[in-house]
């Protein structure tokens, strides 16, 4: 019978095609063109039910093993092929473990930010929260709220840069702790680390340069408090050994004002020809004070309830200190040699 025929001469031809296949690829094109939908073996299989009852029995069995066959071959092949195909693909995509990696360039942390992390992280520790705020602030955050009202001649140690519309750059960070004192009830423990503005250029200061200030408020502070907590953070950033002293002070916004020095942590306070301290034995660090009932009394809190210790300190002095750096304007210049140092 024709059809028979037909049905060998197909399976024939689809086995040497399968054969000839050189990719899996060319596999299933092969697939498509024998057994698909449109695929003559496919067709005659749908012709099969216009045929005689027993021509029907024969085209259709010989239709179905015609198919079987050809998709033996196609698994058997696609299965060779897809071996090989899987081998080469590794191959391309091996890794040499063994090869040496890329160099990766490693940044540089500013000695500044070293101090401010050092700082904050020992603020942290103990509970305080870590609060931020505006560097362009308005002269009442910036003075008139730290019982610094306007003429008062204290405004002008500040070298402020004044912008419009009662606007300044800030001279400290103190507007942080008066924007915090306004937004919540005591105990307020904050640390409060930015960038500071003042009319200043020389060896040790520059226009822009950082600050850490904090603050404590809460019942039965004292100057106790103050000191114990100040001297633990010297230890940290400095070494443990440290001894610290304090020293009377004046700011606007405490009252008693201190300042706190350090013992020179390079002669020990033993060289009077320290290049360090030049002898003194001691390096200024920081002011501070018992926080006046005045600043209490601006932000709502009452004073007889309430009392609190602030202090404030430069990380870029306190850097140049503890890494021997001569000249502060070196920070700031983004030279990458002097960066690179530390
Ligand atoms: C200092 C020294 C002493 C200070 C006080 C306040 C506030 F907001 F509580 F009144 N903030 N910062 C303060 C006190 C800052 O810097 C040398």
């Amino acid at each position: 019978m024709a059809v028979i025929q037909r049905i060998e001469e197909l399976k024939s031809g689809a086995l040497s095609a399968v054969a000839a296949a050189g990719s899996t690829a060319a596999l299933e094109d092969v697939r498509v063109r024998f057994l698909g939908r449109s695929a003559e073996i496919t067709e005659i299989k749908k012709s099969i039910g216009s045929l005689s009852p027993e021509d029907r029995k024969e085209v259709g069995r010989a239709a179905n093993l015609a198919s079987r066959e050809i998709e033996e071959a196609l698994r058997a092949r696609t299965n060779e092929l897809a071996a090989g195909e899987r081998e080469a693909r590794l191959r391309t995509e091996a890794v040499d473990v063994t090869l040496p990696g890329v160099p990766f360039p490693k940044g540089h942390l500013h000695p500044s930010m070293r101090v401010i992390d050092d700082v904050v992280d020992f603020f942290v520790g103990l509970g305080y929260r870590v609060a931020e705020g505006p560097e362009v602030e308005t002269d009442y955050y910036n003075f008139t709220a730290l019982n610094i009202p306007p003429e008062h001649p204290a405004r002008s140690e500040h070298d402020t840069f004044f912008l419009d519309e009662g606007l300044v750059l800030r001279t400290h960070t103190s507007p942080v702790q008066i924007r915090t004192m306004l937004a919540q009830e005591p105990p307020v423990y904050v640390v409060c680390p930015g960038r500071t503005y003042r009319r200043d250029s020389d060896p040790t200061h520059t226009p822009m340069f950082h600050q850490i200030e904090g603050l404590a408020v809460d019942r039965g502070l004292t100057l106790g408090h103050l000191k114990g907590t100040l001297a633990a953070m010297a230890r940290h950033v400095f070494g443990e050994e440290l001894k610290v002293r304090l020293r009377p002070g004046y700011f606007q916004f405490t009252e008693p004002s201190v300042e706190m020095d350090l013992s020179c942590f390079v002669c020990g306070g033993n060289d009077p020809n320290c290049t360090l301290c030049k002898g003194a034995g001691w390096l200024e660090m920081l002011g501070a004070g018992m926080v006046d009932p005045a600043v209490l009394e601006e932000v709502g809190y009452d004073p007889e309830e309430y009392t609190g210790f602030a202090f404030g300190m430069g990380p870029d002095r306190m850097a140049m200190v503890k890494y021997g750096i001569p000249d502060l304007r070196l920070f700031f210049e983004g030279d990458l040699r002097f960066l690179r140092q530390f």
